[in-house]
């Protein structure tokens, strides 16, 4: 399990250029197709991602994961850890309401996988190590597998107990595995593991980093060369292990990892870790950037990660746990395929209109205009449109535009504006912090007031574009920005 998040409420702040590390459907609908662009694409690797709402930036747009926290236990101690600590309104890796036997998890999984359709994805990520609690892993993914055979399954590990592991993955066809690697210099692991447990024994020091980060390699060696595909998740930790990223990239890179995901460290001192204890900082939003945008190349980055939970179900960002928990489910489940097949269907009509419009919204900016960066915020419920209303969002997606395109570059949490149908002011004044640096907030519906007030604050909102798709809706505001025409908003 990987985990790790900062009290930051903002997560990213710097412009970049369109997301080059970032999977879009654009970017392998053209591969398929036989486009000779950059992130062309083999067609199986495709195949693996286009599902996979972690795997590509696109496919979160429409596809939910659930996490089975079946695996309490951990063979290591990572200093931004503490499993002791728990909360229902927490969204964290590592936290959980539920520990599961893996009987409830394939009574939980039914009942999402029947009332869900976005879903695509199973995950064991905890809220231990998946592959150290090996039997409740391996329980809970084979029973999986046999009821509901057309969903993805995915593991998240410390890599500690990968090794001897890899090839019952590949019999149970687990098709994406995660690894978390902070660090490939031992003295460097000092820093961030106390010690760890293997081979039936326990180990500090460098001693513990250097046996972690040999295992790290060999199990990301050994599903590289057994064709399933690997991300590696890394906690940002500033002063300790922020530059030494660079170096985790070129190694991990080198050994077949598909996409590096560099998350900021979570440090709060009320979930009692040492990090937290000790008042290490958690990364500022631009250092967070600027880290990712440095490891752009061979590796995919991933921008769009939610930190999520353990127990997370649904569309990343938008949490279903508490729908799904055990005294809520029936004694008997059994699994209806009907809502997620229709989805799927709908998906991929959508996908195909979706994914044209987005090229043609890219192109169109690329050959432009100034040389100056926008940034925009827009709230959304999924399927790559501008269809959240201001008051009801609980984040909201950052885009940079230029003339070099469009691209995603983050999200920053915000509390819902209307509580109860009325505006809280104070909420407000945080969210138009969140908005810092921002040029303009692209949303379904905005009422006049916080649109004033946001406006005051230095943010152009607008509900113009309404249920536009939303890569077409940064390009007309971006045309009619840059050809001056008035900005109005009907609100
Ligand atoms: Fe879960 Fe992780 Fe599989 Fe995704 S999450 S086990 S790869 S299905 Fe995804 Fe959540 Fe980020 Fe993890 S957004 S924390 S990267
Ligand atoms: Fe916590 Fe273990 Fe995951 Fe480290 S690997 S974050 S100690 S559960």
């Amino acid at each position: 399990m990987s985990r790790g998040m900062s009290k930051c409420r903002i997560t990213n702040t710097a412009p970049a250029a369109r997301e080059p590390g970032a999977t879009t459907f654009g970017d392998y609908a053209s591969s398929s197709r036989g486009s000779s662009e950059p992130n062309a694409m083999a067609p199986a690797i495709i195949e693996k991602i286009k599902d996979h709402p972690c795997f590509s930036r696109e496919a979160h747009l429409y596809f939910a994961r659930m996490h089975l926290a079946v695996a309490p236990a951990c063979n290591i101690q990572c200093n931004y850890c503490n499993r002791k600590f728990d909360c229902a309104n927490e969204s964290r890796p590592g936290v959980a309401s539920d520990r599961l036997t893996p009987d409830q998890a394939l009574r939980r999984a039914m009942a999402v996988a029947s009332e869900v359709p976005q879903l695509s994805v199973v995950g064991i990520a905890g809220p231990g190590d998946a592959c150290y609690d090996w039997k409740k892993t391996k329980a809970t993914l084979m029973a999986i597998a046999r009821e509901i055979p057309d969903i993805k399954l995915c593991v998240s590990t410390n890599g500690l107990a990968l090794p001897e592991h890899v090839d019952e993955l590949v019999d149970m066809n687990v098709g994406h595995v995660t690894i978390t690697i902070n660090m490939v210099d031992p003295k460097i692991g000092t820093e961030i593991y106390p010690w760890i447990f293997h081979d039936g024994r326990r180990y500090n020091g460098i001693d513990a980093s250097m046996i972690l980060h040999e295992r790290q390699m060999l199990g990301l060696e050994m599903l590289t060369e057994r064709g399933i595909l690997t991300k590696v998740n890394s906690v940002m930790i500033p002063g300790v292990n922020d530059e030494h990223l660079i170096e985790v990239n070129k190694w991990v890179k080198d050994r077949g990892a598909f996409m590096h995901n560099v998350m900021p460290l979570i440090s709060e001192p009320s979930n009692g870790t040492l990090y937290g204890l000790n008042g290490q900082r958690c990364p500022a939003p631009l250092e967070l950037n600027a880290i990712r945008d440095r490891l752009e190349g061979a590796t995919k980055v991933m921008r769009h990660c939610r930190q999520c939970r353990a127990d997370a179900v649904g569309l990343l960002g938008d949490d279903r746990a508490r729908e799904f928990t055990m005294d809520q489910l029936q004694a008997e489940a059994t699994y209806d395929s009907g809502k997620r097949h229709a989805f799927r269907q709908l998906v991929e009509r959508e996908r195909l209109g979706q994914a044209s419009e987005a090229s043609d919204a890219t192109t169109a900016v690329a050959a432009a205009r100034p040389n100056e960066t926008l940034l925009i915020a827009v709230t959304t419920k999924g399927g790559d449109k501008i269809n959240e209303h201001f008051g009801h969002a609980k984040e909201l997606q950052i885009f940079s535009v230029s003339h070099k395109g469009i691209g995603l570059i983050g999200h920053r949490k915000i509390d819902p504006y209307c509580l109860g149908g009325w505006g809280e002011e104070n909420i407000l004044d945080s969210i138009i912090d969140a908005l810092a640096g921002i040029d303009f907030l692209l949303c379904f519906q905005i009422g006049n007031s916080p649109r004033n007030k946001l406006a005051r604050g230095g943010v152009r909102a607008t509900a113009a574009y309404g249920d536009a798709y939303i890569e077409q809706a940064i390009d007309a505001l971006y045309t009619e920005h840059f050809s001056r025409r008035s900005f109005g908003d009907a609100g």
